[in-house]
């Protein structure tokens, strides 16, 4: 099965919703001007909560073919629950997918194993779908080697998901995320290898085939390729890369 490369932007707390109109118009001059075949790879951008309105409304104008994603969600619907955000809402803004269990939120928001797995049910709900982040830090590494955590992780995340269920699933080492030192290609392609696997196991062999494992961590233009060369890597959750127009326009242009 042929899966669609996604290229993923997350933006972190980055780019306010003005510097956000800005920097979505150029990128989509960018790769208009380059002829990019739009065909070839899925584009998605994850702003802060405050510029998803503005930024939906622009794509929509413009008929610019960006996915949209929250970077993160409550596993609640709805109540007493100051300072979160809804799935309901998400979708309500024309969000595609979400980013869940990234390692920031990990680390800075105490999310566990269960917490992510409920906050998988919750984007499911409401027919976002997960971008599910999961990896070993440099600690975990070297006590239990690169795929251990993470698929741990990943088992836990997809208790309860349908064999139906849109998914995706993001390899990100945390001792690669923001560092400079990006996984090789090699060992991407291992741990990708096994997260796939886990897909197999829990949800069958057509969700195995279809779904898109993504690398992350350290993206830029100058590594893509060799990521996007290996079989189980479909694409790139991007961080810092995907704030500079000419960086992240050069991801996406790479196709595999
Ligand atoms: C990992 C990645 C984006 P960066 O967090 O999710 O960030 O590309 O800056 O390492």
């Amino acid at each position: 099965m042929t899966r669609t490369p996604l290229i993923a932007g997350n933006w972190k707390m980055n780019l306010d919703h003005l510097q956000a109109v800005a920097f979505v118009q150029k990128l989509h001059w960018t790769l208009k001007e380059a002829k990019h075949d739009k065909g070839s790879v899925e584009v998605a951008v994850f702003p802060p909560y405050t510029d998803l309105r503005t930024v939906q409304t622009l794509l929509d104008a413009d008929k610019i073919e960006f996915a949209l994603g929250g970077q993160d969600l409550s596993a609640h619907d709805s109540g007493a629950y100051t300072g979160e955000i809804s799935g309901q809402f998400l979708a309500k803004l024309d969000a595609k997918y979400v980013i869940i269990g990234h390692s920031e939120r990990r680390q800075f928001h105490h999310e566990t194993d269960e917490v992510i797995a409920a906050k998988t049910q919750a984007a499911l709900r409401h027919g976002l779908v997960p971008v599910i982040c999961v990896g070993e830090t440099s600690e975990d590494l070297e006590k239990f080697g690169a795929s251990a955590v993470p698929v741990g992780q990943l088992e836990v995340a997809l208790e309860g998901v349908s064999a139906d269920a849109d998914i995706v699933v993001a390899y990100e080492p945390v001792w690669a995320i923001g560092s400079g030192q990006a996984a090789t290609p090699d060992q991407a392609q291992e741990v990708c290898a096994k997260l796939r696997a886990v897909v197999a196991d829990k949800l069958g062999a057509d969700a195995a085939a279809r779904t898109r494992v993504l690398y992350g961590g350290s993206v830029k233009s100058g590594n893509i390729a060799g990521f996007m060369r290996e079989p189980d890597v479909d694409g790139a959750l991007v961080g810092g890369a995907s704030l500079v127009v000419d960086e992240f326009a050069a991801i996406i242009r790479f196709q595999k």
